[in-house]
């Protein structure tokens, strides 16, 4: 199992509250926050938006480069954590939710241990048809996976990105998921850092979509258990 505090640097927030410089990759990562409350549809002081503020500080405060942007998406599911982390954990078949991938092939290591490679084929219409990718965390306890773009012939640079399941009520009922995904990526020559984030944004808000829709499915195909209590 791969431990999160080893790959990440988690900056001081302490130092960061009150700093203004908007090009500022850590500053960035501060307006994130501010938008929490209104990704999660929640009031800023309630239970949940402080969890989730919690789980950002602790798994996803990325070190953001100058030249680089980050965001998140969070997406909440009507199945239970068990289901969602059951196709999110398969670093080896990341197809089976994300739909602009195509295939998947793994080129070292087993698909669960830190440092596995897989090429992904993209779709076509798409500016990419292939993307390296390295598995940085697998945490089966805590639910988090973490891989990192190591190459290929599109614009995503040194794209990488942390996604952790929680349990949380949907719709009032106890027993679905909250999805966090975020991510950084190295803004391209000749593209603003709006345009990368709405790229990338759009693409991993398709793909937790895509899971909630395949993860909902399964949960109410098991027989006998209901996938949401009251
Ligand atoms: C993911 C997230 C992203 C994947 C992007 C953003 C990508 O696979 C696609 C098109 C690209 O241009 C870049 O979780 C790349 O997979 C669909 C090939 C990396």
């Amino acid at each position: 199992m791969c431990q999160p505090h080893q790959l990440w640097r988690f900056p001081d927030f302490s130092k960061i509250r009150g700093q203004s410089d908007s090009n500022s990759g850590r500053s960035e990562h501060w307006s994130l926050l501010g938008r929490l409350a209104k990704e999660l549809d929640v009031e800023e002081d309630g239970e949940e938006y402080m969890f989730v503020r919690e789980v950002m500080d602790r798994y996803h405060s990325h070190t953001v480069a100058e030249n680089q942007c980050c965001s998140m998406v969070v997406q909440r599911i009507a199945a239970p954590v068990a289901d969602v982390w059951s196709v999110v954990r398969r670093f080896d078949k990341p197809q089976a939710y994300k739909h602009f991938i195509r295939s998947c092939s793994i080129l070292r290591g087993d698909g669960t241990v830190q440092g596995s490679m897989r090429e992904v084929r993209v779709v076509s219409g798409l500016p990419a048809e292939r993307s390296t990718e390295r598995l940085e965390i697998l945490d089966e306890d805590l639910h988090i996976l973490s891989f990192q773009v190591v190459g290929g012939d599109h614009r995503l640079k040194n794209y990488r990105s942390v996604t952790t399941l929680h349990d949380c009520k949907v719709e009032g009922r106890s027993g679905g998921t909250l999805v966090i995904e975020s991510y950084v990526v190295d803004v391209p020559e000749g593209n603003s850092r709006d345009d990368t984030c709405m790229f990338a944004d759009t693409i991993v808000r398709c793909n937790l979509q895509s899971l909630a829709h395949i993860s909902e499915h399964l949960s109410r195909r098991r027989p006998g258990v209901r996938p949401l209590v009251d």
